[in-house]
């Protein structure tokens, strides 16, 4: 066998089968979060742990952990794991990228569409049994197609996102402090604009950036003061890059439209206020929930696993250093 690793919860069978064929496993036995202490304690005896986002990785826990090599995160942001405290160690990080782009910028779409067009709303309504006739001015909302699409990060979930809107006819906008390759734009109409341009012009704003110390509520109630009082925000990255507060002093006072949100400020708590709204859709946390999508991710999370644990560097790491630091 080729050491321990420990799975923080409960994942796919058919890839605790793969693992067990190359490692002792051990795993959390209950579909729920570790606590830290839990957490502690498993990845004390572990060489590898496979985690989730709601795994803090910090220093109290590798200090912890004398044997630990890797953690492979089981998704592609990795804002649960201290980077500098692994790398400092050794310790590789790996991530998902890629397999989950599509099917989380399809969802992004589906809360755009959701919160513009009152979905959720209009289901609750004829749920409710107040649908008794049609009427010209019921849960009107706000058109889609041709109208203005500003894109806070334009990575691979944000490029994503811009091709679908090409069905749409929509102008595409973007703001992204890092270059894009212009290979990665071909075919789309989308310009680049600083953000408070992006703020002004755009009908629909999407997140789609990691969760860093400089995108930390980059949506605050300066940002909502600049945009459209018809605009509907989007957000399928991470929640503390909204400031939660402001954004419902936004939805309550329509100095925006409406919303659509599948992550939070302290998830999986709301700001106070925020589910009282009926111009939010709230979703917990979904967007790459297919299930192709998380078997892929869970396949790629194992497989990362299974190289680094061979002494082989693992296809999706985050932290180049610390495999130097390995091999020192
Ligand atoms: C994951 C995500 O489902 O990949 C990410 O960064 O936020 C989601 O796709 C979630 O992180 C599970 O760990």
């Amino acid at each position: 066998m080729n050491g321990k690793i420990f799975i923080t919860r409960r994942i796919f069978d058919e890839i605790v089968t793969f693992l067990e064929s190359t490692f002792e496993v051990s795993g959390n036995p209950a579909d729920r979060v570790l606590t830290p202490d839990e957490l502690r304690a498993a990845a004390a005896e572990a060489d590898g742990l496979l985690a989730l986002l709601t795994d803090r990785i910090d220093q109290d826990l590798l200090d912890a952990s004398p044997r630990l090599k890797v953690v492979a995160n089981f998704a592609v942001g990795y804002n649960n794991v201290d980077i500098d405290a692994a790398t400092a160690r050794g310790v590789l990080i790996t991530n998902t990228p890629g397999v989950l782009t599509d099917t989380t910028a399809d969802f992004a779409w589906a809360l755009l569409m959701a919160a513009a067009r009152r979905v959720v709303e209009a289901d609750r309504f004829v749920r409710s049994g107040r649908f008794d006739a049609w009427g010209p001015r019921m849960l009107l909302g706000h058109d889609i197609h041709h109208r203005t699409l500003g894109l806070v990060g334009m990575g691979r979930i944000g490029q994503a996102v811009a091709r679908r809107a090409g069905g749409f006819g929509m102008k595409i906008l973007y703001y992204d402090p890092h270059p894009v390759p212009a290979e990665a734009l071909a075919g789309l109409d989308a310009r680049s604009v600083t953000l408070d341009v992006l703020y002004a012009e755009s009908d629909f704003i999407s997140i789609h950036v990691p969760l860093v110390e400089d995108t930390h509520h980059l949506i605050d109630d300066a940002a909502f003061g600049k945009m459209k009082s018809d605009c509907v925000l989007v957000n399928t990255s991470r929640g503390p890059v909204v400031d939660e507060t402001a954004l419902v002093r936004a939805l309550e006072s329509r100095t925006i439209a409406a919303a659509g949100l599948d992550v939070y400020e302290h998830e999986p708590d709301l700001a106070p206020g925020l589910k009282a709204l009926d111009n939010v859709v709230l979703t917990p946390h979904i967007a790459s929930g297919s299930h192709a999508t998380r078997m892929r991710m869970c396949q790629m999370a194992a497989d990362n696993l299974v190289e680094a644990l061979g002494g082989r560097q693992p296809p999706n790491l985050v932290n180049r250093d610390a495999w130097d630091r390995r091999r020192q």
